[in-house]
């Protein structure tokens, strides 16, 4: 995906676009493909394609001991494994949750006829602020699901000397946080159980899928049982279950992914360092920080654009670069407080929501893994650079085309 030459006029005032082909947020990334295919010959040579085969089970220990637990109990990707993990926890009528987050947290709720109750984010990591969760708290709150977002842990020690207190259960949706740290111990190995996600767009990836990681035996026996319709042994049933298994296939790309994973979260550090060099210094965006003395993925970059400092806006900004071809994301617009069902359920929530109303609108990420490279880097922070010089005539083409918009039938 080479880019065109630069400098260059910028494609929404009158240039072509700096790339040929989309770049993506969540790109995948590619382990030895040599590897990958000798996995799933042996599968087809084993006929074994699913329920619990040699490769899940090889999947669950490798990423156990990489966090430091004793059991991974893999799902077909992070959102049944999130229901599950809310199921065998017990918990029922109201749990607290950020509303910033990606909606399958809040939906994982819902979904089970519990209801998510939305908390505020800290400005300073995008987390749930804990002060924020006392005054959420009723008679039939039952649990806090934290989200460790962009793989930057919670304050695990604040959500669980509130829940200690209330005599809440916690959990964590650690999506984004496989192969991070927190005070030097594995994300994964926090509060009841956690959920990671091994889903396409995720630096490690099982094309799709999850796993919950807990040191709990009976809470690890309860979701193994879960996943596979309650059944306990041949013909024996002695739970309600669902079919959240991970297939073999699904295994092996996840094994084969897991071995690359030095090789990827140096490319993602790489790009990341790259993106803060070059960025630094424009008014009004920074990208966030990642703690060295924590293990980072770094799957993420993410950028808070100040629109009482910048030139451009975030909205304006994703315009200049999509029609240049770079599809930076909005990650968690609007929050799952403006989605539906909770938009029409829960009107009122935004009243308590400040930062996440303020920061939802600042945040954009921009591609990186290995399908970008660090001259695409450069390319991209030209074009973010050119876009802020030239941000009187692009608010002059956006505010026309918006009018014109506004005219048509
Ligand atoms: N909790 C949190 C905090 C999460 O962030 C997520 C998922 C979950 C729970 C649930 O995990 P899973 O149930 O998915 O395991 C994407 C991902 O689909 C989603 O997994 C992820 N978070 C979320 C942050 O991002 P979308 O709807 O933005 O994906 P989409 O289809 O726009 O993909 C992003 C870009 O990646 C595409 O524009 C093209 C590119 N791409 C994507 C895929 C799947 C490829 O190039 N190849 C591919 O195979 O949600």
């Amino acid at each position: 995906m080479p880019p065109t030459t630069n400098p260059r006029p910028i494609a929404m005032l009158g240039g072509t676009p700096a790339f040929l082909e989309p770049l993506h947020v969540g790109r995948p990334n590619l382990g030895d493909r040599t590897a990958m295919l000798r996995r799933v010959n042996g599968m087809f040579d084993r006929c074994r394609f699913t329920n619990n085969g040699p490769l899940v089970l090889e999947f669950e220990q490798k990423i156990a001991k990489h966090v430091g637990v004793k059991h991974g109990v893999a799902m077909c990707n992070a959102t049944i494994a999130l229901e599950i993990a809310i199921r065998a926890l017990e918990l029922r009528g109201e749990v607290i949750v950020p509303a910033y987050t990606f909606i399958a947290t809040a939906h994982a709720l819902q979904w089970q006829e519990i209801t998510p109750v939305f908390a505020d984010m800290d400005p300073a990591t995008h987390n749930l602020a804990p002060a924020t969760i006392e005054r959420l708290i009723t008679p039939r709150t039952t649990g806090i699901i934290g989200v460790h977002v962009w793989g930057r842990p919670c304050d695990t020690e604040a959500i669980e000397a509130i829940a200690g207190k209330h005599r809440l259960k916690v959990m964590y949706d650690a999506a984004h946080a496989f192969g991070c740290s927190h005070h030097g111990q594995m994300a994964g190995s926090f509060g009841a159980c956690e959920v990671f996600s091994f889903h396409a767009t995720k630096f490690v990836n099982s094309f799709e899928g999850g796993a919950v990681m807990t040191n709990d035996d009976v809470l690890a026996d309860k979701m193994r049982l879960m996943r596979n319709f309650g059944f306990k042994g041949f013909d024996n049933v002695i739970y309600p279950g669902t079919n959240g298994k991970m297939t073999e296939v699904c295994a092996a790309m996840g094994l084969t992914s897991f071995e690359a994973v030095d090789d990827i979260v140096a490319v993602n550090r790489r790009n990341y360092e790259a993106y803060r060099a070059s960025l630094s210094g424009l008014p009004g965006l920074s990208v966030i920080q990642y703690d060295a003395k924590e293990r980072n993925n770094y799957q993420y970059v993410v950028a808070e654009i100040n629109p009482q400092i910048a030139p451009l806006n975030r909205d304006e900004l994703v315009a200049v670069l999509h029609a240049e071809n770079v599809l930076a994301r909005k990650y968690f617009w609007p929050g799952c407080h403006r989605m539906e069902p909770y938009r029409s359920l829960q009107p009122n929530a935004a009243l308590l929501l400040p930062e996440t109303e303020k920061m939802a609108a600042r945040i954009l990420l921009l591609p990186t893994g290995q399908a970008v490279s660090v001259e695409m880097v450069g390319v991209i922070c030209g074009l973010i650079q050119g876009a802020f010089q030239s941000s009187e005539a692009i608010r002059a083409i956006l505010s026309s085309t918006a009018s014109s918009a506004a005219v048509s039938p």
